[in-house]
């Protein structure tokens, strides 16, 4: 059962950031799917809430140097 994710995500100044932050969360345990879009700040992700938690898909991003919460 895989769940959507909606992130608005701070920090990323060069499309490197995004393909790195995209290959990161892509290689999580749980996270099926990642795409991470430069120009509206945003990521979608599809995840496995029973595996991983939104929390820890958050804190990865944090860990990396930018900054994400949920899209509201
Ligand atoms: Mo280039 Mo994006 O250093 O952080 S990867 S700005």
């Amino acid at each position: 059962q895989t769940e959507k994710l909606e992130l608005d995500i701070q920090g990323m100044t060069c499309s490197a950031c995004s393909t790195r932050i995209q290959k990161v969360l892509s290689k999580m345990k749980g996270v099926q799917e990642a795409s991470i879009n430069l120009t509206t700040e945003t990521g979608t992700l599809q995840y496995e809430p029973g595996i991983v938690s939104v929390e820890e898909i958050i804190e990865k991003i944090k860990k990396l140097g930018y900054d994400a919460e949920i899209k509201k």
